[in-house]
């Protein structure tokens, strides 16, 4: 997934950095480029704490644990996560199950599922020793000094007990709104990303931490609780002076749960805090005991989880901005609402031909909901709400950026922007010539790429090898340092192999994999622009909308010029990447790089893998083959033991240079 690399690559990147700042005294990017990258990765870590590597650069400083860093903990006994029930049908269907496995008569006890963080406490003879995240179910971080400042949540319990019991912790709605109303810089999306952030901060006596709140739920570890049931063990957990949730029945048979989980979702809305289902568990312990646990979860409980949150809002303008290819992309702008936890005001419509199909209108009432849980989306336009006097939505005539004149051409869904010179299109364009999969050019962030354009110092990809230094410290904030790398990591991209520079001329629908597909086959880019359609489309990976847009690009005289502009301006043109793959171990393997590597670059290796037939892919899972792992592998390596995948270290990886 995207935002999962992003956040590797940020990782890697900002790690590389500071070693260039820290120890070589070397740096290469500004304070300023440095201190947004660290920002952008701290808040996408905050918001997605589960692509998070636990030896993170915010949170390990310099490779060892910061002083002030939380440290790690280790559960006595795994933090299992459950299985989850998406429909009424697959609460049934856990039940059958249930029912096949246990000859007596059983009940069940449903509780709500608290969209929070979990967590786990252990007691010592009735006082709180240690606090941790869930982490990956087998390690999770200290959060102990934190977790002593949270209200509901006991120092010493009523009786001298030694245990350990789970929950959730969470932040209550309104508290997450005066939170981010006070907060300065970056909002907090939800209140379960609030909650993560401001628990595993390292800052302990965070005054907001007094604003989060718990529900215990679960035992961990309770030997000496003699309790015989979920219910039993809830009740005690409110004797020792824990806060548990009220919201609960124990359900005699499915009809009951399927009955609650009706009722907590006409309740979901009116609670203080988010709720994303209803956990449903076998109440007997002894029957939780006979029924046992998968790889995974646990056989004697399910998690419904609540259908993705709906909700109508109406149209208040519809925003147009220019993407790279000069693509006009429209977005709604609604009244905001609160949707799945945030709070939403915009969706995008895609394209004209989307708008079109959705005859979406300003002042229309809509039907939003999240896609995969994360991005909104319109879903419908509520026709019964519209008003009298609306009218079809005009789509715009001219750039809102360069205010040329716009097109549509056939068979095309989208509206474009063709002027070649469009600033907006510019900066979108140079963004991705200079990104990884493309002519992978470090320093050349958005900001200065803004700058190059404002100060008219570049107009197109080919202008860039053109730079001089003296031009970049021109610049505002630009130093002598920054510029001459600046213009090293230009120059050093002329060297790329050309499926690179194809890549990023930015040619619709060809991206690095159809670009490396093309240099393979024709050696060089002279060749691909005298090739025909034909041609194009005799090639295996390449479609006939490829081929036709390939010509149609290569048909304009602009396209040639820029191409030839670039290769008098030293840049190579020729593919260089032409490693015969050899057979190997790793012929059609799919493996898995995790931590950092020191003998070889994580494009390095991927490179030696895929010469060696390997497919190297991010995440971790049944079909994955191997994974090399090398310093500090977090959460992939623990994955790969618990699903028994060999694990390799990069001297293995030596043997095939
Ligand atoms: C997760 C959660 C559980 C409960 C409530 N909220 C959760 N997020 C509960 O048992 N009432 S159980 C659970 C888990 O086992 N992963």
């Amino acid at each position: 997934m995207e935002i999962k690399n992003r956040i590797e690559e940020l990782d890697a990147e900002l790690k590389r950095y500071a070693r260039e700042y820290y120890e070589k005294d070397a740096p290469t990017v500004s304070d300023r480029e440095y201190d947004l990258k660290y920002r952008e990765l701290e808040d996408l870590e905050r918001e997605y704490p589960e692509y998070a590597s636990a030896d993170s650069i915010t949170k390990v400083v310099g490779g060892s644990i910061d002083a002030s860093g939380l440290g790690k903990i280790t559960h006595a006994n795994k933090m299992y996560s459950l299985a989850d029930a998406f429909d009424v049908d697959e609460v049934r269907a856990f039940d059958a199950q249930v029912a096949r496995a246990v000859d007596d008569k059983y009940e069940y006890v449903a509780e709500l599922k608290i969209d929070g963080l979990a967590i786990s406490l252990t007691y010592e003879n009735g006082r709180l020793v240690t606090a941790a995240t869930r982490g990956d179910g087998v390690v999770g971080e200290n959060i102990t000094e934190n977790v002593k400042l949270i209200k509901s949540i006991p120092q010493t319990l009523s009786e001298p007990l030694t245990c350990e019991v789970r929950g959730e912790c969470y932040l209550p709605i309104e508290n997450f709104g005066k939170i981010n109303a006070a907060r300065e810089g970056k909002q907090y999306v939800n209140p379960r990303n609030a909650a993560a952030g401001i628990l595993r901060q390292k800052v302990d006596k965070d005054e907001t931490i007094k604003e989060l709140d718990t529900f215990i739920y679960a035992p961990g570890e309770i030997a000496g609780l003699s309790v015989a049931t979920q219910e039993a063990f809830l009740e005690k957990l409110v004797e020792l002076g824990f806060t548990v949730n009220p919201n609960r029945i124990i359900a005699k048979n499915i009809d009951e749960v399927v009955k609650f989980i009706e009722e907590m979702t006409n309740l979901r809305d009116k609670l203080e805090y988010d709720i994303d289902g209803v956990v449903i568990k076998v109440n007997d312990f002894d029957l939780q005991d006979e029924l046992g646990f998968t790889v995974k979860v646990p056989k004697w409980a399910v998690a419904y989880k609540f259908p993705p949150e709906k909700k109508d809002t109406v149209v208040k303008e519809i925003e147009w901005s220019i993407g790279r290819s000069g693509v006009v992309v429209p977005t709604a702008v609604m009244e905001k609402i609160r949707l799945a936890g945030t709070s939403v005001s915009r969706a995008t419509l895609h394209n004209a031909q989307f708008i079109k199909e959705l005859d979406v209108r300003i002042n229309d009432t809509v039907t939003v909901f999240k896609a995969g849980d994360i991005i909104p989306k319109i879903e419908k336009v509520v026709l019964a709400k519209r008003p009298q006097d609306s009218k079809p939505l005009e789509l715009p005539t001219h750039c809102p950026s360069c205010d040329s004149e716009l097109v549509q051409l056939e068979d095309d869904v989208n509206i474009r922007c063709i002027n070649p010179k469009c600033p907006a299109k510019m900066q979108e364009a140079l963004a991705y010539f200079v990104s990884r999969p493309a002519m992978n050019i470090d320093g050349v962030g958005p900001a200065l790429i803004a700058s190059l354009i404002e100060t008219k110092k570049i107009k197109d990809v080919a202008d860039l090898y053109k730079l001089t230094e003296q031009e970049l410290l021109e610049l505002d904030g630009v130093q002598e340092k920054t510029a001459n790398n600046v213009i090293t990591q230009i120059n050093n991209s002329k060297q790329n192999s050309a499926e690179r520079l194809l890549a990023g001329i930015g040619i619709p629908g060809i991206g690095a994999v159809v670009a490396k597909t093309l240099l393979a086959h024709f050696k060089n880019i002279d060749t691909i622009t005298k090739a025909t359609e034909e041609d194009f489309a005799a090639i295996d990976g390449i479609g006939e909308v490829h081929a036709t847009t390939l010509k149609t690009y290569f048909n304009h005289n602009e396209s040639l010029e820029l191409l030839e502009e670039l290769k008098n301006s030293g840049v190579n043109t020729e593919y260089l990447n032409d490693i015969e793959t050899r057979e190997s171990e790793f012929t059609s393997k799919t493996v898995v790089l995790t931590g950092k590597l020191t003998t070889f670059t994580r494009d390095s290796a991927k490179e030696l893998l895929e010469s060696l037939g390997a497919k190297v892919t991010s995440s971790v899972t049944k079909k994955t083959d191997f994974v090399v792992a090398g310093e500090s592998a977090g959460s992939k390596l623990a994955k790969a033991s618990e699903l028994g995948i060999p694990v390799l270290t990069e001297e293995d990886l030596l043997k095939y240079v």
